[in-house]
């Protein structure tokens, strides 16, 4: 199977794909061919707008609809549209995207279209309670929707630990218990929290909740959830250690027992994914730097399929 970037006219990250309408649509981040100093809050992700790309199959070739939703467009937003994902309910489309308001802090704003490609109409605020970057929306099995988010460093997560926002918080001391992802549940509505968010707990093998120091396998950012026969499949990245990992569990919001790597570090500094099934398979979408040749704010979505072993695992795959 071709290992290449679905597109090349421009780069993409941070694939969140799903199927509608019988076909696969990606909603990536849209990066910038721009040259910029690298930071570790990510000022070099200054991404401005969204394109939506979709397949006939995962195999096949990826068609670009052209721009679906610009920052300035959005009223509350001021920089840097970063990981996005996407949800269909009730005959329409929802759009959910992080970015910077005008205090420079990362909301989550959702945006709607009655077509899987939009164009989409931002809501003139963020979600009411959101923080942070990188949300995935998926249905549980029992019809309800939910939104996990978070990412480190320069996406924040750590600046709520207390409840509230504080600008320079580091993140917790090697010994403590690690940041985790945050999850809510969706109202009927798909434009805010039911709840307010709480912690998606990840633990080790023994019970215990994964430590700060453990890089390898601690949360990072870029959550992803499916359901696989009937289990729960919380992925992410692990970040400065740039893996992709995964914690399983019986119910949407956790806890989730941490069950291995699936993917080993691509080019480039960050990692960020979402699995789909399609046609009866799985696929894995993810980005790498490849084609700007090792430029972490220039990378390029690329797809492979995905094997899960009899126990329920998934294969460790190279990009
Ligand atoms: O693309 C900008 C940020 O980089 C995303 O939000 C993170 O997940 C990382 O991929």
């Amino acid at each position: 199977m071709s290992r290449q970037p679905l597109v090349t006219h421009i780069y993409t990250a941070d694939p969140s794909a799903h199927v509608f309408e019988g076909k696969v649509y990606i909603y990536p981040s849209h990066d910038l061919d721009l040259e910029a100093e690298e930071n570790d809050l990510g000022d070099q992700y200054a991404m401005t707008d969204y394109h939506v790309l979709s397949q006939e199959h995962p195999e096949g070739p990826a068609t670009d609809h052209g721009e679906a939703l610009h920052v300035a467009r959005v009223p509350w937003a001021s920089r840097q549209m970063w990981a996005p994902d996407a949800a269909y309910r009730n005959g329409r489309y929802y759009f959910y995207f992080p970015a910077r308001d005008r205090d420079h802090v990362f909301r989550i704003g959702v945006a709607t279209s009655d077509r899987p490609t939009g164009p989409f109409t931002p809501e003139p605020e963020p979600i009411p309670g959101s923080f942070s970057i990188d949300p995935c929306v998926f249905q549980a099995l029992d019809g309800e929707f939910y939104m996990v988010f978070g990412g480190l460093w320069g996406g924040q997560l750590q600046c709520w630990a207390s409840g509230t926002f504080v600008r320079d918080a580091e993140t917790p001391a090697d010994d403590r218990e690690a940041l985790r992802p945050k999850i809510a549940r969706m109202s009927p509505d798909m434009l805010t929290f039911a709840e307010p968010p709480r912690d998606a707990t990840i633990l080790d093998e023994a019970g215990a909740p994964l430590i700060s120091r453990d890089n390898d396998r601690r949360y990072f950012e870029g959550p992803w959830m499916h359901v696989y026969h009937g289990t729960y499949y919380l992925s992410y990245s692990t970040g400065d250690t740039h893996r992709l990992v995964y914690a399983t569990g019986s119910s949407p919001t956790g806890p989730f027992t941490y069950r291995g790597q699936f993917l080993t570090p691509p080019v480039g500094w960050t990692t960020h994914h979402s699995i789909v099934e399609f046609g009866g398979r799985w696929w894995l979408y993810y980005h790498d730097a490849t084609l700007s040749g090792g430029i972490s704010h220039k990378r390029s979505v690329k797809v492979q399929e995905l094997f899960y072993e009899p126990d329920g695992s998934i294969r460790l795959m190279e990009p």
